[in-house]
């Protein structure tokens, strides 16, 4: 903006846009665009692959994002991750059929999300359960002892009803995820928060609802 309150036209030297255009190209090769993720991934996955939810996020803080797909073949619903590699998408991770809850539920959405702070993305599974009244939601983060086997923990399971999404912000300085459960006729129920404290979440907070 000049003193008059107009706004000025900058131009870009010719020489300054082009290793800008060069620099995009450079990078659009390293990191393979979403929508350009198709022909590689339906390579890998199964034939009758339907593809439930895709998500791009950085899980291992190496500033390239992953490529996290939801999908269902057959009768299970799998999740598995991709890496970017000279341009190609190659499979970096897969749950191996083990995603499911206890009592079978699915995942049905998926949610990538740094949770606590440390530049790493945690996957965030949610599934319908007691007869749909409620969620879980399950939190992943990658187990960075070995980056060359990616392994992914569990680091956080709760639940939430009626069905909805646990709400992520800060307790004091710590990040937190908070859980609500209603009480009904048959059980009390809870606000629950976890903070997160250096290695692991660890219930901070806990508020009984008592039944009506
Ligand atoms: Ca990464
Ligand atoms: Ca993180």
């Amino acid at each position: 903006m000049t003193n008059s309150g107009k706004t000025d036209i900058v131009f870009i030297p010719p020489v300054k846009a082009m290793v800008i255009i060069l620099l995009v190209t450079i990078l659009s090769c390293i990191v393979p665009a979403a929508s350009s993720a198709n022909p590689d991934v339906y390579n890998i996955l199964p034939d009758d692959t339907r593809i439930l939810q895709y998500s791009l996020a950085d899980f291992d803080g190496d500033a390239r994002k992953e490529l996290a797909i939801l999908y269902t073949t057959a009768d299970e619903t799998r999740l598995t991750l991709f890496r970017g590699d000279s341009g190609h998408w190659s499979r970096w991770w897969d749950d191996n059929g083990g995603i499911s809850l206890q009592d079978g539920s699915a995942p049905k959405s998926l949610e990538t999300v740094d949770i606590n702070g440390d530049g790493r993305a945690e996957m965030l599974a949610y599934y319908l359960t007691e007869n749909n009244t409620a969620m879980a939601a399950r939190i992943l983060t990658l187990d960075d002892r070995d980056p060359a086997k990616p392994v992914f923990n569990v680091i956080l399971e709760d639940m939430i009803s009626p069905p909805g999404y646990p709400l992520l912000g800060t307790e004091g300085q710590a990040f937190s995820v908070t859980f609500m459960r209603m009480a009904t006729r048959e059980r009390s129920g809870y606000r629950r928060v976890y903070c997160w404290n250096k290695k692991r979440f660890e219930k901070c907070v806990e508020v009984e609802w008592k039944k009506p």
